[in-house]
């Protein structure tokens, strides 16, 4: 897909874009969006993607575990030290929402520790449609909802479908095993967002998480020119 399909606004660089040395900091992207939804599967899929050209980090939040982070470790998606888990305790959107102390500080560390970086994705301990990420910890974000958790969710709305950044709709490959109509999540998505964008990806398919990856090469070039 070409980086024109994803039109954005001027760079925001907001009054923290510097570090306090003078250089740029890294941009923030956070991925929100339900348990299960494949959260963690595109941030792996992306570190992949993004890692040989991009200096990048990930923070994780779980509610009680360092689940995701394991994952990535496992995985091997990153070095170690690229690869931050912070533990949310009961309310995984308070986190990224009203107290972001845990994430903001799990960013600035990485950045003083492994940077300087390019890029760090911050994934969402994950509730439901309603956790959005504060614009105080995160530039952009990303809502990832999946096509086997009912084709009628784009319609549902809710601030994670309607104003992300970038609204992802995972596991096409699952539509015609659960029933979901693509084509009217589609539509749906489009009533709720106007121009803001949807990606429909399948993580099983070999074009996999390629667009996202555009999505944020264009984000991060507005964020450096
Ligand atoms: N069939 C299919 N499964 C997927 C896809 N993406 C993720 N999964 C699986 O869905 C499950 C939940 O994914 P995960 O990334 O842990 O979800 P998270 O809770 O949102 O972080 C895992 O078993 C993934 O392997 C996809 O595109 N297609
Ligand atoms: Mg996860």
């Amino acid at each position: 897909m070409h980086l024109d399909h994803f039109p954005h606004g001027p760079a925001a660089v907001g009054a923290d874009a510097r570090r306090p040395d003078g250089s740029r900091r890294a941009l923030r992207i956070g991925l929100g969006g339900p348990v299960g939804s494949g959260k963690t599967a595109t941030v792996a899929a992306l570190c992949r993607a993004l890692r040989d050209r991009l200096s990048l980090a990930v923070v994780t939040n779980d509610i009680y575990t360092r689940e995701d982070a394991e994952f990535l470790l496992r995985e091997a998606v990153l070095p170690p030290e690229r690869i931050t888990a912070v533990e949310t305790g009961a309310c995984p959107h308070t986190a990224i929402r009203d107290d972001i102390s845990a994430n903001l500080e799990a960013v600035e560390d990485l950045e003083d520790e492994v940077g300087p970086l390019d890029l760090i994705l911050v994934e969402s301990g994950g509730d439901n449609l309603t956790a959005t990420f504060s614009k105080g910890l995160v530039d952009a974000q990303i809502f990832v909802i999946d096509v086997a958790g009912g084709d009628d969710i784009p319609r549902k709305g809710g601030p994670g479908v309607t104003t992300a950044d970038l609204l992802v709709v995972n596991k096409t490959d699952l539509a015609p095993h659960v029933g979901s109509d693509l084509a009217r999540m589609a539509a749906d998505a489009k009533a709720q967002r106007a121009e803001l964008p949807v990606v429909f990806q399948s993580l099983r398919s070999e074009h996999g998480v390629a667009d996202v990856a555009a999505w944020v090469r264009a984000r991060l070039a507005a964020w450096t020119a």
